[in-house]
């Protein structure tokens, strides 16, 4: 493999395990099919640790997010076992750099993804679905990057916090989106504003996943991407993201 792939992920991976943030690469250091290997490589060496992979993520599948981090391209990343945060749990953002959180949907695959699907074959793929939180943690100082910086430093993934699981698809189009601190409404939106409708999240991701030559096993996650702008996490607070007909899911921060 080529040694700058390793070098950059080795800093990332590095950055996110000491929860130390890098100053952002010199534009044109790499492209994106680069980002992605690196992103790749520094799975790998989470792989390396005992971590496994989980299923991926989307990011960039709201106009809210392009425009709040300034790109406008959708991209994905990987989801790994020790991202999972329990759902009703205490979060220690000591193990983070600066979180944010995003409302989202997340899907839970029943077969294998080898290929790409269309919309209409997208539900037959899915076993369940449900209201879910990512927290995203830039390793770059100030949240500031390229969309090669944000997909090597696998889109900014560190955490999910997902709720209970249902067969409601047919409650996931429009529905009203919110995410409150401390019964505060701080964030407010709709799945809509995931690409139209969540369910093109799924026929995204494995257009995606198969172009990068990946395939997604059955039993897999896939985060469709947030709903709204992100918020930076506070501490001891109570976090509680709803999802209209999906129910509500939560955590708390120290
Ligand atoms: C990149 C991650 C974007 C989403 O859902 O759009 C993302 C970032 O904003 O740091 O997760």
């Amino acid at each position: 493999m080529n040694q700058t792939t390793e070098h950059i992920a080795g800093l990332l991976d590095d950055a996110a395990a000491k929860a130390q943030a890098i100053e952002q690469f010199v534009p044109g250091s790499f492209d994106l099919d680069q980002a992605y290997r690196i992103q790749r490589a520094s799975i790998e060496r989470r792989i390396a640790r005992g971590d496994g992979t989980r299923g991926i993520k989307l990011g960039f599948t709201s106009r809210a997010k392009m425009i709040q981090m300034g790109v406008n391209d959708l991209i994905w990343g990987w989801l790994t076992e020790r991202m999972l945060e329990e759902e009703g749990s205490t979060v220690d953002l000591a193990r983070y750099i600066h979180p944010r959180v995003e409302p989202e949907v997340c899907f839970l695959t029943r077969r294998d993804i080898t290929g790409p699907i269309n919309a209409l074959e997208a539900a037959d793929y899915l076993e369940a679905v449900a209201p879910a939180m990512e927290i995203i943690d830039s390793r770059y100082q100030n949240f500031k990057f390229t969309l090669e910086d944000v997909v090597a430093d696998n889109c900014s993934s560190a955490g999910l916090v997902v709720g209970a699981w249902s067969r409601r698809f047919d409650r996931l189009g429009n529905a009203g989106v919110s995410i409150a601190f401390n019964g505060r409404s701080v964030l407010a939106g709709s799945t809509a504003a995931i690409l139209g409708h969540p369910l093109r999240s799924v026929v995204q991701a494995a257009r995606l996943v198969a172009a990068s030559g990946h395939t997604l096993p059955a039993g897999s996650l896939i985060m469709a991407g947030a709903a709204t702008a992100a918020q930076e996490l506070v501490p001891d607070a109570h976090i509680r993201c709803d999802v209209g007909g999906l129910g509500h899911v939560e955590f708390f921060t120290v």
